[in-house]
């Protein structure tokens, strides 16, 4: 699928913001396909469709996650998790995306996973450091994807559990995986 059409059928998913943010990691996406070697249309669709989800309905979400036999651990934590896991499906069936490592990609973007490839560790850290996210901690990670994928992303995924423990906020176990698998290897 081209671009201009991909971005057509996600623009009418989500807000104004939402979309802006999509086109961030759009080219954050392509431009760290181009340095570590990815496949850049696929980082282009994932990136366009990451966030497909984002804004639909709690009960719609749940049914798709029971329906589908997701893990139905995801239903005990925040709802925020819900739109990866719910997004590739409906990519899936909805805008018929078949090529699953895009899928994956969208699927992973919010906690990653261990054995992560290396399109889904792309559009992880685009999703973090495209140049509409302003929080504390994301320069430090947007100079350590100029060096080293890696490294940026076990500070991406360091922040994002710190950020969620400081908050008393449960931390859901593939995140815990992510971080792991990338700190051992
Ligand atoms: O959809 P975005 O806002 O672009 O970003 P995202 O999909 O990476 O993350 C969405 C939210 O999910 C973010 O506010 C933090 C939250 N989150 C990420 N990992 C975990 C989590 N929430 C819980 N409870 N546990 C996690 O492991
Ligand atoms: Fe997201
Ligand atoms: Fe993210
Ligand atoms: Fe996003």
């Amino acid at each position: 699928m081209e671009r201009t059409e991909a971005l057509e059928i996600v623009k009418k998913q989500i807000t104004k913001h939402r979309y802006e943010h999509t086109l961030g990691v759009m080219e954050t996406a392509i431009s760290l396909a181009q340095q570590y070697g990815a496949d850049e249309k696929k980082a282009e669709l994932s990136a366009i469709f990451h966030d497909y989800a984002k804004f639909r309905p709690k009960d719609e979400m749940e049914n798709i996650i029971v329906r589908e036999k997701m893990p139905e651990l995801l239903l005990k934590f925040n709802s925020e998790l819900w739109h990866a896991p719910v997004g590739a499906f409906l990519v899936k069936t909805e805008v018929g995306i078949q090529d699953e490592e895009v899928l994956d990609a969208i699927k992973y973007h919010t906690s990653g996973r261990a054995q992560m490839t290396l399109l889904e560790k792309i559009i992880y850290l685009a999703d973090y450091i495209e140049p509409g996210r302003h929080f504390p901690g994301v320069e430090e990670v947007r100079a350590l994807a100029e060096k080293d994928l890696n490294e940026a992303l076990i500070k991406a995924v360091q922040n994002t559990i710190l950020f969620l423990m400081k908050k008393n906020q449960p931390v859901y176990p593939e995140t815990f995986n992510t971080y792991n698998d990338l700190v051992i290897k």
